[in-house]
């Protein structure tokens, strides 16, 4: 195991890092950072970083029976600086799509069916509410843009992007079926994850392979079950409180983004730690001791 300083920063996200380790291995690196509205705020929450790695890596083990993917290590061989919230990967070379499954109308596929009636190319029923549950789970990929937000594209954009239309075939339908595995497990928790967005790679010897972060609340939308209701914008589990909080101070949603009082830091850690434990069952104490 090395020391974090020692390792060369290839990839810095608004909420992330990732490091170069040693034979084809990434050390990927979850912050206590957080951003509403595409800003990130100046105030950590606690432990976000280890919720979100805790989550990946419960996601990881649960669906490898799916698709096989890039988790090596939580434990030995993560820098102990970092530990709760690093994973040490596997190198794959990433496909350029993100790979988006939507089990609920919402956000721009709201915006696409209220335009059009079609989400990503796919032709939906006609008389939906904003955040209805759609009849199936339906994968409405999008390009990675380095800068800004990303691309909406049909699956016949897929196929161009990555240039193999059984690779492109695969793609859809292994994220369908990781999502739905995930959005069965967390509906039975008291958990819509409404929607969510992969990231994948081919390994050394060529397999597709599942990348990044799996059904987190940074790549997914989670929201509480028992506060849902069709017909408007649902609150999001993990960071209503900071949304809200926000949005009293008149902030106007431009960078930078507020410094975030400690009652409301208090509350929204407790959501982290809350989703962890409904997702996975386990206290959350146990995924620091496990992975310390
Ligand atoms: C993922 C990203 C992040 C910024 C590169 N196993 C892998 N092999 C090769 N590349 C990646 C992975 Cl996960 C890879 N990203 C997305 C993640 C910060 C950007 F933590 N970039």
């Amino acid at each position: 195991m090395s020391a974090l300083a020692d390792l060369p920063l290839i990839a810095s996200g608004k909420v992330r890092e990732i490091y170069e380790g040693r034979d084809r291995t990434l050390l990927i690196v979850a912050s206590d950072r957080i951003s509403t509205y595409d800003v990130v705020h100046p105030t950590p929450i606690p432990d976000k970083g280890a919720v979100l790695t805790g989550l990946s890596a419960f996601w990881f083990e649960r669906t490898a029976e799916i698709v096989p993917n890039h988790m090596l290590s939580v434990s030995d061989d993560v820098p102990e600086e970092v530990r709760g919230r690093g994973m040490l990967v596997r190198k794959l070379d990433m496909l350029p799509v993100e790979c988006v499954v939507r089990g609920y109308i919402t956000g721009s596929g709201w915006k696409d069916y209220q335009r059009t009636g079609t989400v990503s190319g796919i032709e939906l029923p006609s008389g939906l509410r904003e955040s209805d549950q759609l009849p199936e789970p339906i994968y409405t990929p999008s390009t990675k843009a380095e800068v800004g937000h990303d691309e909406a594209i049909d699956f016949e954009g897929t196929v161009s992007l990555v240039g193999d239309r059984e690779l492109a075939e695969r793609l859809r339908d292994v994220s369908i079926a990781v999502y739905q595995a995930a959005a069965d497990h967390a509906r039975e928790r008291g958990i819509i994850l409404a929607d969510t967005k992969f990231e994948f790679g081919l390994d050394a010897d060529g397999r597709l392979t599942l990348g990044d972060e799996v059904c987190t609340p940074d790549s997914s939308r989670f929201w509480p079950a028992d506060q849902y209701e069709p017909g408007r914008g649902q609150p999001s589990f993990d960071k209503q409180f900071v949304r809200d909080w926000a949005s009293s101070t008149g902030w106007d949603r431009n960078p930078p983004a507020p410094e975030i009082p400690e009652e409301v830091v208090a509350r929204t850690r407790e959501k982290y730690v809350e989703a962890y434990e409904r997702v996975t069952g386990e206290p959350f104490d146990d995924w620091l001791k496990r992975t310390r």
